[in-house]
């Protein structure tokens, strides 16, 4: 499974003249106040101006043994007709990962385009390429505000909702019964800047059924699956920032309600879509909140983790160097509570992500937020993942599964 591969560039250390770029061309830090751009900008070349090191005993073994070494799981998001398509892509993958995640097959636009009709051609070839190559999967996702086909935004009422919901769920979930380690059952539902007190997204389903549709979705989930990990899915739980320590205070609270009434919830997701250059971020905040959910008899997944450099500056070394470090930080921190159990990628390659579409730089090169570029080459982001795994505690065999489809 795993091939020798080289890395794609080692560490490098800065020339003066990058060096020199961070401080403003050698003016030096700034003696006055910084403005808001100029204080990032300042975090950055602090960041940059200070390389370090990801240096590895070893170029293997991959990312996924590395993982399994310590009880954890690697993988990566990834869609059906890239695999299909794309060989020497679909070779990355089997070497570096134990899980795939679903990333669009499975989105309600793509999978029940209309209202009596399920589309499950590009779902079951990468539930098949799992299954022939031993690969853990995991499904993403059951209920989300968007990619809702425009059959349910004109024909759904509060009186058909529930229904389609979870005849939706029933079929799908039904489905893979058996052969899904998790499911994010309920994708972004929080959103405190919405102004409800219980900090609730307003989405159709909140606007349709109420606020017991995330109740409703899980035990529909959990009775079309038993073996299944059930998750809630979110993005922006990760940083000291006023939305992020929102969101976290809304989550938690959120879980001892459906904790309270035992609902089938297993797991939290933490999406994790990081930003190079982004140091409003608190250790010791974060390792806290993570203590808060795990003795809720929790387990927590790193479901969607990238590091945008979409607000690097272009030079490459710099910019991996930001990235990298991004990952080793955050990586630092969520692989020493033993209730993480996964660290997934949104993407293994720069040859596939997201964020070439939504999140853009400016200067139009190349984006690099993922672990291999687009060559399928490791980059230092590969080795700062890979130290992490190294350097996590191993899990218990207990604390690493939870009744869950573990194995293929
Ligand atoms: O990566 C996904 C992109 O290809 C899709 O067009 C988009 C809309 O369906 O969803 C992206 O993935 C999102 C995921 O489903 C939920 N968390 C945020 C991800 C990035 O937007």
């Amino acid at each position: 499974m795993s091939q020798s591969s080289r890395l794609a560039e080692p560490m490098v250390r800065l020339t003066r003249r990058q060096f020199l770029w961070g401080m403003g061309g050698g003016m030096g830090a700034a003696a006055v106040p910084l403005s808001r751009t100029a204080y990032h900008g300042y975090q950055i070349n602090r960041l940059a101006s200070q390389p370090r090191s990801f240096a590895l005993s070893s170029l293997e073994p991959s990312l996924a043994e590395r993982a399994a070494a310590k009880g954890l799981i690697y993988g990566a998001a990834t869609q059906h007709h890239l695999l299909a398509n794309d060989p020497e892509f679909a070779e990355a993958v089997l070497r570096e990962c134990q899980m795939l995640v679903t990333e669009n097959d499975l989105q309600w636009n793509q999978v029940h385009p209309d209202p009596e009709r399920f589309d499950f051609a590009a779902a079951d070839g990468l539930a098949e390429f799992a299954q022939m190559h031993q690969l853990l999967l995991r499904g993403h996702n059951l209920v989300w505000h968007n990619s809702l086909p425009d059959w349910f935004k004109t024909t759904a009422t509060p009186q058909t909702a529930r229904q389609i919901l979870v005849n939706h769920i029933q079929t799908v979930v039904g489905r893979y019964a058996g052969r899904m380690h998790s499911w994010d059952v309920v994708n972004e539902a929080l959103l405190p800047a919405d102004g409800r007190a219980d900090g609730l997204r307003q989405t159709p389903w909140l606007e349709l059924i109420g606020t017991d549709y995330i109740e409703l979705a899980f035990r529909t989930a959990a009775e079309a699956d038993p073996a299944a990990l059930l998750v809630y899915n979110d993005f922006e739980l990760d940083y000291d920032r006023p939305q992020d320590q929102a969101k976290r205070m809304a989550l938690l609270r959120l879980l001892e309600r459906l904790k309270q009434r035992d609902v089938p919830i297993q797991a939290i997701g933490m999406q994790a879509h990081l930003w190079g250059g982004e140091t409003r971020f608190n250790a010791a905040k974060l390792s806290s909140w993570l203590e808060q959910v795990a003795s809720l008899g929790l387990k927590i997944l790193v479901t969607e983790l990238d590091v945008t450099d979409q607000p690097l500056p272009q030079d490459l070394a710099i910019r991996d160097q930001i990235v990298a470090g991004a990952y080793a930080d955050y990586l630092a921190v969520l692989l020493e509570q033993p209730a993480v159990i996964a660290v997934l990628t949104w993407g293994l390659s720069d040859r596939y992500s997201w964020l070439a579409e939504f999140a853009p730089r400016s200067d139009s090169a190349a984006v690099r937020p993922l672990p291999l570029d687009q060559h399928l080459q490791r980059k230092l982001a590969w080795q700062a993942i890979a130290q992490a795994f190294d350097q996590a505690p191993v899990r218990t065999k207990q604390s690493a599964t939870s009744g869950a489809a573990t194995s293929p």
